[in-house]
């Protein structure tokens, strides 16, 4: 894999690396699809331990995914990176400038909330733990939904009219719930919210959107 940026400014390129199972990485992919931006795709196999060589460390100092490059510049953290996307592109970044603070304020909330649902996923799914740390994590995991199902009520997307990258980002790092055992079903806005996401053009699930391999991202 080479880590190499784009080639200059002048190249805008969007480079993204990503994991084809992770949910912090299917948030900008989420956002380019439904964007339908170009962008090329570098895998960071997570399993293998990729993320913590040096390569790759010189790309994202914490050592994960997600990590953006576009000419000169590098963006990690996934909110960050749809904050960078919404400010460059204008797309899903809210209609006025109330709204755009609103949109980046939810990703600040789900950093420190929806996290709890990746948590409970990925104990279930990746790393086996002491039933006494679900048994804290899970009702965190719960009350984030629980929250985001009582902001919907009323209202189609969390932040104005239009979805924003306040529901990409909340969804995309809830979109494994069923992983972690958490029926969707539980949280009816939830629910119908997400089913408001999928109808979207462009719109994909994590495992039909995130390759497993390089690849040139170009939608017609
Ligand atoms: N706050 C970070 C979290 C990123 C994160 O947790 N990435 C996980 C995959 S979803 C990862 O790279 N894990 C590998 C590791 O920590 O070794 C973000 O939103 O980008």
């Amino acid at each position: 894999m080479g880590y190499d940026k784009a080639s200059g400014p002048a190249d805008p390129r969007l480079i993204l690396f990503g994991s084809f199972t992770s949910s912090s990485t299917y948030k900008p992919m989420l956002y380019l699809a439904l964007a339908r931006l170009p962008f090329s795709f570098r895998t960071v196999n997570l399993k293998f331990g990729k993320q913590t060589e040096p390569g790759y460390l010189a790309v994202n100092r914490y050592g994960q995914v997600p990590a953006l490059r576009q000419g000169d510049l590098t963006i990690v953290q996934s909110n960050v990176i749809l904050d960078y996307l919404a400010r460059t592109t204008g797309h899903f970044a809210g209609a006025t400038e109330q709204e755009r603070w609103t949109a980046r304020e939810w990703l600040s909330w789900e950093a420190d909330n929806i996290t709890n649902v990746a948590k409970v996923r990925h104990y279930s799914r990746f790393r086996a733990v002491d039933p006494a740390v679900m048994d804290y994590f899970r009702p965190l995991a719960d009350g984030a939904v629980t929250f985001v199902e009582r902001a919907l009520h009323g209202r189609e997307w969390l932040v104005g009219d239009s979805p924003s990258i306040a529901d990409i980002g909340c969804w995309g790092r809830m979109v494994f719930m069923a992983e972690g055992g958490m029926d969707i079903t539980r949280w009816p806005n939830v629910h119908a919210w997400s089913r408001r996401l999928a109808a979207l053009p462009g719109f994909a699930l994590p495992y039909d959107l995130i390759p497993k391999k390089d690849r040139e991202i170009d939608p017609s």
